[in-house]
């Protein structure tokens, strides 16, 4: 930026001194390092006119006023005062231009021989610092190649080092090697001494084989012998399939007797089918009889469960018939034996029954009433003990009253061997279940002993108790009860009631 201002200045000196001419005097100005010369016109002895065209010509090219204000001033009012000449100003100004330009072109010449002297000497500068770089780098490079020769005079040790060590090591192996060729040599001798053992067995062998060979020989005879037998055999076995085409020709023969058997066996199984159809007729009327005793007199001794019809009623029911008990006959109102039914039921299920008639079930209060006011029946109760002792108690006469009447109870003519005093209550106790207390008791019997039974108040009977399967010590008031047998505390394996006519 300073230099350019120089530049400037020192080009409106040319100007000043182009437009003015003649008398000239040198200027310094020191601007930073540089300094500049200027030769400025002097105004004292030229023309009032002529300076002013000039000037004039200065003001117009110079950049803003700030420079050269003092010769602005002036020459603006010489303007003012020689409008008239305005011709040979333009002329004037074109040449003065043509100067210029002429004078920039020089200015630029010169400002490039001085760029390219410039450039030599900085060449020449930088060839010096070369050179000096290049001694310097010699002088490194010397010092380098001495390291280097001390480098490699280490390597040199070193390898010489090296060499010593592998030589050792030669010696080592020649001697190693010379141990070798002695264990080679015994090796060898041991091969002649093995060779030599090998030929006595070669020899041996020979001997051996010739020996065996006879054997072999007998064994081919032996082995001839075998071939006769196995041929007389095969000539066996030829014959024995011969017979044996034939007996499969008598099999045929007999499976054909055999189908005509099973033809004769077929017919046989039809007629017994017929035979049983024809046996199977009377059990259809079966299911007019009302009780297991008329079943049994119709002839059938097998206790199991059959169907009866009760009577005035077109319901059949299936029942448990035990046909072997004291002459058999009798109809299974209530069983017991594992604890496999719950009986801690309410007053429905004991009016319709429940359970399986093949295991523990209660026939149902309305079923034992129709059936046992159809006509007088007995009652057995049969009980077994975890002992396995058997007991039972019998009533000649029993039956019990509708559900109107809440299946009051009627049994009389007690004996039995399950205690010398009845354990059903007294004629005319009304049944109870968890669910219709009919009992004497404030209390609700059912609830408290468990099951439907005829509670009386609560009563020295409940066959309907809980089923415990093991004795204990402590009473227990709603298990299965038969006081006048066993207590209040009876533990059962089993418990039947069953009826019969009273007349059987
Ligand atoms: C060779 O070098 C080993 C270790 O590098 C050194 O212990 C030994 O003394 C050297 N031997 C000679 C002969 O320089
Ligand atoms: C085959 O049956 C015939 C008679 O039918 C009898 O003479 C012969 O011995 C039988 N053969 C065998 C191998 O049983
Ligand atoms: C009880 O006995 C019945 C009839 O024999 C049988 O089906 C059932 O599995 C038994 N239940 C138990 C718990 O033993
Ligand atoms: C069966 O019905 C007849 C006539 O209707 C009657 O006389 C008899 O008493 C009834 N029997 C029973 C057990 O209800
Ligand atoms: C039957 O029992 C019910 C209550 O469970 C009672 O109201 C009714 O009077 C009883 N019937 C008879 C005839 O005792
Ligand atoms: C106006 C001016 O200064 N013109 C001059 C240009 O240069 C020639 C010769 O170089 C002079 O003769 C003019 O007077």
């Amino acid at each position: 930026m300073g230099r350019l201002l120089a530049l400037t200045l020192a080009y409106l000196a040319h100007l000043l001194a182009a437009a003015i001419g003649s008398e000239r005097q040198q200027h310094h100005v020191q601007h930073g390092r540089c300094s500049y010369t200027f030769i400025l016109p002097e105004v004292q002895h030229c023309q009032p006119l002529k300076d002013f065209q000039v000037t004039n010509t200065l003001q117009r090219d110079s950049p803003p006023e700030a420079e050269p204000e003092a010769s602005q001033s002036r020459p603006g009012k010489a303007q003012r005062e020689r409008p008239s000449l305005q011709e040979r100003k333009l002329d004037h100004l074109e040449s003065a231009m043509e100067n210029n330009t002429q004078w920039l072109q020089k200015l630029e010449n010169f400002i490039q021989e001085n760029v390219r002297s410039g450039m030599e000497e900085m060449k020449r500068t930088a060839v010096h610092t070369q050179t000096a770089a290049m001694l310097e780098m010699g002088t490194n490079l010397l010092s380098q190649s001495a390291e280097q020769t001390r480098k490699l005079t280490d390597v040199e040790t070193q390898v010489l080092n090296q060499t010593s060590r592998l030589e050792i090591q030669l010696l080592e192996y020649s001697l190693f090697t010379n141990r070798l060729e002695k264990h080679i040599l015994l090796q060898t001798q041991e091969i002649s001494r093995l060779s030599d053992k090998n030929s006595f067995l070669e020899q041996r062998l020979l001997a051996l084989e010739a020996r065996y060979g006879r054997e072999l020989q007998g064994l081919q005879s032996e082995k001839q012998q075998l071939q006769e037998l196995l041929e007389r055999q095969s000539g066996l076995v030829s014959q024995l399939q011969g017979e044996l085409s034939s007996s499969t020709l008598n099999s045929s023969s007999l499976q054909r007797q055999q189908a005509v058997l099973t033809d004769t066996v077929q017919q046989l199984l039809a007629m017994v089918n017929h035979c049983n159809e024809i046996s199977n007729a009377p059990k259809e009327e079966l299911l007019s009889f009302r009780d297991c005793a008329e079943i049994l007199r119709s002839g059938v001794t097998e206790s199991g469960i059959y169907s009866i019809r009760l009577t005035n009623s077109t319901q059949t029911v299936k029942v448990f018939c035990d046909m072997k008990t004291r002459g058999g006959g009798w109809t299974v109102l209530q069983h017991r034996r594992n604890g496999s039914v719950n009986f801690h039921r309410g007053w429905r299920d004991y009016k319709m029954g429940f359970g399986e008639p093949s295991g523990e079930h209660w026939l149902g209060n309305d079923i034992i009433h129709t059936l046992t006011s159809s006509q007088e029946y007995s009652l057995h109760v049969q009980l077994k003990d975890r002992e396995g002792n058997e007991a039972f108690s019998n009533y000649d006469r029993f039956h019990i009253d509708g559900e109107d009447n809440n299946y009051s109870l009627h049994a009389e003519g007690f004996s039995g061997t399950a205690g010398r005093t009845s354990s059903l209550t007294h004629t005319g106790t009304p049944f109870s279940t968890k669910d219709r207390d009919n009992d004497r008791c404030t209390c609700k019997c059912s609830q408290l002993a468990s099951g439907g039974w005829w509670f009386e108040a609560c009563g020295p009977s409940n066959l309907n108790g809980i089923y415990y399967p093991s004795s204990s010590s402590v009473v227990r008031y709603n298990g299965i009860k038969w006081y006048y047998w066993k207590g209040p505390n009876l533990m059962t394996t089993m418990t039947t009631m069953m009826v019969r006519p009273a007349n059987f």
